[in-house]
């Protein structure tokens, strides 16, 4: 048994002053209470949301196997050097493309142990129910009130879900790999409209200027459009004061380009860090900051009274689950627009 299984349940209270006052066993287990919903989770978060707002949120998402868990090593590693230290989130989407990435990440991740400046945790998506938007959001919390000067969340770029994830943070990566055809998927699953920052990463292998290449000329197009500001999300359309839509039609506009790197032996991995801290100004003077502030606090408030719904729902349905339900609106007894105001009535 380990100490985190013998020491006494801690309160919601003392797993706060833990998280706040730095002891890595206690912010394990305010991490796992939140992962598990448990009963004073919100509690929890209330007390931790004041001392977050710090942390700069990365997002780091790509199609399965392009390196993205050895890039935010080497990017860990790498703001370890300049001293801040870095909290990271990587999810495993446990899907048949990945299977077994919890192991996967620990081990490609081990570089970063031993470390205190380092926090990282894997997180499956299995039977999070659709929830896993919150859960994460709510993890980032956790690391943020830690005081992490950087947190990082790795998500695959399979399904909007986990695009979505990484679009809260406020600079996306998108990392592409050669010779994967990625880039037509990569349109499909609209995931260059997130980038902040494009990567094409395992630059060593061929085919890496036909990807390089295709990538900027998409890149021209989407930059030559009369877009003036990404929407993160499609759930809030959020007005661009008057006076900064004139300045980004000007050079004030961040410009998203390609970056190459190497993850595997460190190649580009500061320039990266470069732009990534380049960005983070860019927010901070060109007022898109507050845009994305906004968007972001949107998405956590949505996300959290969508989980509880889903909870309410699921804790409504009879033991039996819908079947009786499915099964008297197949004999046409009921229709599913009825059942669905029956489930709903009162929530
Ligand atoms: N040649 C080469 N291989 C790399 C590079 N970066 C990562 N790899 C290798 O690519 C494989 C996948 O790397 P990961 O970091 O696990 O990729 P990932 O995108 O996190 O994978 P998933 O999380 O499973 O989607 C590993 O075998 C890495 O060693 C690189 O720059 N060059
Ligand atoms: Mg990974």
């Amino acid at each position: 048994m380990n100490n985190a299984t013998a020491m006494p349940r801690p309160t919601a209270a003392g797993l706060v002053e833990g998280v706040l006052g730095g002891d890595r066993l206690l912010l394990a287990r305010a991490i796992t209470r939140v992962e598990n919903h448990e009963g004073d989770a919100a509690e929890l978060l209330s007390a931790l949301y004041p001392h977050t707002g710090r942390g700069h949120i990365i997002g780091v998402t790509g199609a399965p196997g392009t390196g993205k868990s050895t890039l935010v090593t080497a990017l860990a590693q790498s703001y370890r050097q300049g001293g801040m230290t870095v909290g990271i989130v990587a999810i495993d989407p446990t899907s048949p493309f990945t299977g077994g990435a919890l192991l996967g990440d620990r081990v490609r991740m081990r570089a970063l142990a031993g470390d205190t400046g380092v926090f990282v945790r894997s997180m499956a998506t299995r039977g999070s129910l659709g929830g896993l938007s919150k859960t994460t959001g709510d993890v980032v919390t956790v690391l943020d009130a830690a005081g992490y000067d950087r947190i990082i969340v790795e998500t695959v770029g399979v399904g909007q879900a986990e695009v979505e994830i990484a679009s809260t943070a406020h600079t996306t990566l998108v990392v592409e790999a050669p010779g994967l055809g990625d880039e037509v998927q990569a349109i499909k699953a609209g995931i260059l409209e997130i980038a902040d920052i494009l990567v094409v990463n395992k630059a060593d292998r061929p085919g890496v200027d036909k990807t390089l290449r295709a990538l900027e000329m998409m890149l021209e197009i989407e930059n030559g459009g009369a877009r003036m500001i990404r929407h993160h999300g499609q759930l809030l359309r959020v007005e661009t004061p008057a006076a900064l839509a004139a300045d980004w039609d000007g050079e004030n506009r961040w410009k998203v380009i390609v970056m190459k790197t190497v993850a595997a032996d460190g190649s580009g991995i500061v320039e990266l860090r470069d732009r990534i801290e380049a960005h983070w100004r860019w927010l901070e003077e060109s007022g898109e900051m507050a845009i994305r502030e906004q968007l972001r606090i949107a998405n956590t408030l949505e996300n959290i009274v969508r989980a509880e719904l889903n909870r309410r729902i699921l804790a409504r349905l009879p033991a039996a689950g819908m079947d009786r339900m499915v099964a008297a609106i197949r004999a046409r007894e009921t229709d599913p627009y009825a059942a669905a105001g029956k489930l709903l009535a009162g929530m």
